[in-house]
């Protein structure tokens, strides 16, 4: 499993996992984009294990090109694709209504079809818990590529980013000393 800098690393961090996972994050230079191609590079390096990919909307649109190599090479990662219009975790740390954070809206189920030419990929949208249930039901052993456009509201952060952001507010607003 890798987890993009944003939500998508603050939730996977509360995930208890089987034994024999790896986890792949990317905290001290978080430089976003990172582990689409690292999903690439890891699904590479070991064919028989399912690789799962979860990261943001504006992160994956630094390196969405990815997929194309993916798609290349026959590999079946499942890209959980979080989309929240944007960089929430920045608006949770300044500027929750800024423009700068607002990102291009992109139709990401069409995303991997446009970057194949004989139908390698599968593509969901979901936008309730139970449709994600479904669809992550079918992807034990995945036959494709399979992208699942997870929509979410635009401000909602995991508990572990709200704790750090409230706790940043506290310092900067002077309430906390030291
Ligand atoms: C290359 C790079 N550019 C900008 C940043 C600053 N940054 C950190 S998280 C983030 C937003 C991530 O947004 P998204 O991938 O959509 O995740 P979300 O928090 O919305 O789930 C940005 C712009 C960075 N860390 N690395
Ligand atoms: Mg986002």
């Amino acid at each position: 499993m890798l987890a993009d800098q944003g939500t998508a690393a603050f939730g996977a961090a509360a995930l208890r996992l089987p034994v024999d996972s790896r986890f792949i994050v990317q905290p001290l230079w978080g430089s976003i984009g990172f582990t689409l191609p690292a999903a690439f590079g890891a699904q590479t390096a070991c064919p028989d294990r399912r690789v799962v990919l979860i990261v943001g909307d504006g992160a994956a649109q630094l390196t969405a090109q990815e997929l194309g190599s993916m798609l290349r090479d026959g590999l079946k990662p499942v890209i959980l694709l979080l989309n929240n219009g944007g960089y929430t975790v920045e608006r949770a740390i300044h500027g929750p209504n800024q423009r700068y954070n607002d990102i291009a809206g992109w139709d990401w189920t069409a995303l991997a079809r446009a970057m194949q030419v004989c139908g390698q990929s599968r593509s969901w949208r979901v936008s309730q818990t139970v449709q994600l249930r479904e669809v992550l039901a079918r992807l034990e052993a995945p036959l494709s590529l399979s992208l699942v456009e997870v929509m979410l509201p635009r401000d909602d952060v995991p508990a572990l980013l709200a704790a750090v952001t409230r706790s940043l507010e506290q310092r900067n607003s002077g309430r906390l000393s030291g």
